[in-house]
């Protein structure tokens, strides 16, 4: 570690049903690590179709042979792929969510990095009321947080926008409900697109998180690199060093207009707006 700063990052898609999702590069761990380290990431964030797809040892060394880190492991290939989330009306399924979530959070646990529950949080609707389904998820990421504590890691949960869940879109919602239920070992992955179209002031919402802000997806108004959209990100990172935080901005974004592109560009934003900050 030793970072005096806010860490890059840029995610890898090992998922082809993720294909056209939010995710610069598609072309397998080998490519992604390399591009990412020749652009000067320092991290990589993983998108894999399930704990057991994610090739433990390849990854492992292709970190170090790089020089990059691995920010955070994605467990979205559970309702992409299979159809899981945790607040499903049928107590199976909601078991084979869990499952699936705990194998990739053991595992990325192992290499050191937290696993993240986003679209695997799933909804209420007519079968699953809010207050029942609240109570499912409580319960998992209290049992999660607990697998994720074992390794020494933190679990991330994200609210998204309105169009993805109607669970929690904003932060500062879901961080006093985190706090309301004692739900300890989870801390808050704050995507900047979920957060443009959600809350009233960004950087208002982190600065209230504090240090419940665990991750950040960093990412423009259109979900594409930061300087393609119309986001005004000087205030958000000021927040972020308000607060102290020194985890990973993370590029989440589509691969427009190319994966190169919006690599590059969400590296010099990095620059631009954060790395010039640290002496
Ligand atoms: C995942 O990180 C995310 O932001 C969601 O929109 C699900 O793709
Ligand atoms: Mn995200």
């Amino acid at each position: 570690m030793g970072y005096r700063r806010m860490k890059s990052a840029v995610t890898i898609c090992l998922v082809p049903e993720a294909r056209q999702g939010p995710f610069v590069f598609h072309d397998g761990l080998e490519a992604g690590c390399l591009a990412a380290a020749e652009l000067g990431f320092d991290a990589v964030e993983v998108f894999p179709a399930s704990a057991a797809d994610l090739p433990l040892e390849q990854l492992r060394g292709l970190l170090v042979t790089h020089g990059l880190t691995l920010a955070a492991v994605g467990t979205g290939a559970g309702w992409v792929k299979h159809g899981l989330h945790l607040c499903h009306a049928d107590p199976v399924i909601r078991g084979r969510a869990r499952e699936f979530i705990a194998a990739i959070v053991d595992v990325a646990g192992l290499l050191g990095a937290p696993a993240i529950i986003g679209s695997m949080q799933g909804r209420s609707d007519a079968t699953m009321p809010r207050e029942m389904a609240l109570d499912h998820l409580a319960d998992a990421l209290h049992e999660l947080g607990r697998v994720a504590a074992a390794h020494g890691q933190a679990l991330l949960y994200e609210p998204l926008n309105r169009y993805e869940t109607n669970l929690f879109n904003r932060q500062v919602d879901a961080a006093e409900w985190l706090r309301l239920r004692g739900i300890r070992h989870v801390k808050l992955l704050c995507d900047l697109f979920h957060m443009n179209i959600e809350e009233p002031d960004l950087a208002a919402a982190l600065v209230t998180c504090g240090d419940l802000v665990g991750h950040v997806h960093w990412a423009d108004s259109n979900r594409q690199a930061v300087g393609f959209g119309h986001a005004d990100i000087p205030p958000v990172v000021a927040a972020l060093e308000s607060i102290g935080y020194r985890g990973f901005l993370s590029a989440e974004v589509f691969p427009l207009p190319t994966p190169q592109d919006a690599a590059r560009q969400s590296q010099a934003s990095f620059r631009h707006h954060v790395a010039r900050l640290a002496s």
